[in-house]
């Protein structure tokens, strides 16, 4: 049930790869692409395209932009295959690093809220003639399953208020067990994934803890006689859409709770770009109030790079003071060791000696 055709809207032409990378986190066979300038007001995807997706051998379509409710209800009509679109894809992506009650529930409203246009949609078009099985309406109609989805969401969110209240209550005396934690946080593509495999190998993921509310892409590691819990968090979206931004929120309270921050740029991009990200990800931190933790900035991608010293030199401009800069490449294993042992140092509560500082940017 993996199978899919990504459909790519040419804004994104910078971000092809970025867009591919976020469809692969969750749908790892991309059977073709197709690029799409100027959308078709009724489909979304060119008319000729359409008539050949039927014959397809691909279980979903998968949009990376904005669809109208009629659009994905005259794809799904012609072509007979699921649709998704950017926005369920990204809430696909989030609920696999949700951790608390509170993340999962804020996800499936904010589904919820996505899929009620469509719903009514689909009862104007049930209406005129035939619709059967579309979002698994079928065996209810469509008017009875909005009004219970309806009902659903006004359900959930008391359910999240009353979680919310609970949570204001006690979060003076929670009290972290445990281990100490690390969250590797970054850019889509940056090379999070591959860093956080490289650092947890063979390691198992760890089981939920106590007053803790742990993503399911957490492992423990080993730092020299040190243990610790890395996650491999959400990520930062390019575009993010409006309407998910608090669930974006909420999924990355995995951050909140840890210890230090692994941000991985890839600084084989453009200085602006790298700028950018660097900016971006501090005013995320000080949204969900991360202020002053200790930020490695793990500048990956380096076997990429010509010039090392130059760019890392620039980069460097930017740094803040509770921020060390290592350059890696998490693919290459270059550095990582030294990551580790700043991990650990860090860990320990104890300074960065000079004779690291000669090889991170501290
Ligand atoms: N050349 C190079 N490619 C890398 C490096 N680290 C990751 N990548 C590649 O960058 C792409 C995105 O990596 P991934 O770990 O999935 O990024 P994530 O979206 O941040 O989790 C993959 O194709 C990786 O193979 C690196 O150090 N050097
Ligand atoms: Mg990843």
């Amino acid at each position: 049930m993996n199978k899919v055709l990504v459909v790519l809207p040419h804004k994104y032409k910078y971000y092809y790869e970025e867009e591919l990378s976020l469809v692969k986190t969750i749908y790892k066979d991309i059977v073709d692409r197709i690029i799409v300038k100027k959308p078709n007001p009724k489909f979304y995807i060119p008319y000729n395209r359409i008539e050949k997706i039927k014959d397809m051998d691909i279980d979903k379509i998968i949009i990376m932009d904005r669809v109208k409710p009629t659009q994905i209800i005259n794809i799904t009509r012609e072509t007979e295959k699921e649709v998704i679109d950017r926005v369920l894809l990204i809430l696909e992506i989030f609920n696999l690093h949700a951790g608390s009650l509170e993340a999962k529930l804020q996800i499936e409203m904010a589904k919820l809220k996505h899929q009620l246009p469509l719903i009514k949609e689909a009862i104007r078009y049930a209406k005129l003639g035939e619709l059967h099985g579309f979002l698994g309406a079928g065996r209810y109609g469509y008017e009875k399953y909005y009004t219970m989805m309806r009902m659903k969401e006004a359900k959930m969110r008391k359910k999240l208020e009353k979680l919310r209240k609970t949570r204001m209550l006690h979060r003076k005396q929670r009290t972290r067990l445990g281990y100490p934690h690390i969250a590797i946080i970054g850019y889509t593509c940056a090379g999070k994934t591959t860093l956080f495999n490289k650092l947890t190998k063979t390691n198992k993921p760890v089981g939920p803890e106590p007053f803790t509310t742990l993503s399911p892409k957490s492992k423990k590691i080993y730092l020299g006689d040190k243990e610790a819990i890395v996650t491999d968090t959400v990520g930062f979206i390019r575009d993010l859409p409006h309407e998910i931004i608090e669930a974006f929120y909420a999924t990355l309270e995995e951050i909140s709770n840890s210890d230090i921050i692994v941000h991985v740029i890839d600084i084989s991009k453009d200085e602006n770009s790298v700028y950018k990200e660097i900016i971006e990800a501090r005013r995320i931190l000080s949204k969900i109030g991360v202020h002053g933790k200790p930020v490695i900035l793990a500048l990956n991608k380096i076997d990429l790079l010509k010039d090392i010293n130059g760019k890392i030199r620039e980069i460097s401009k930017y740094r803040a003071s509770n921020e060390v800069i290592i350059p890696i490449s998490a693919l290459k294993d270059i550095n990582i060791d030294l990551l580790k042992h700043v991990l650990k140092k860090i860990l320990e509560g104890k300074e960065i000696g000079k004779d690291i500082c000669s090889k991170v940017w501290a």
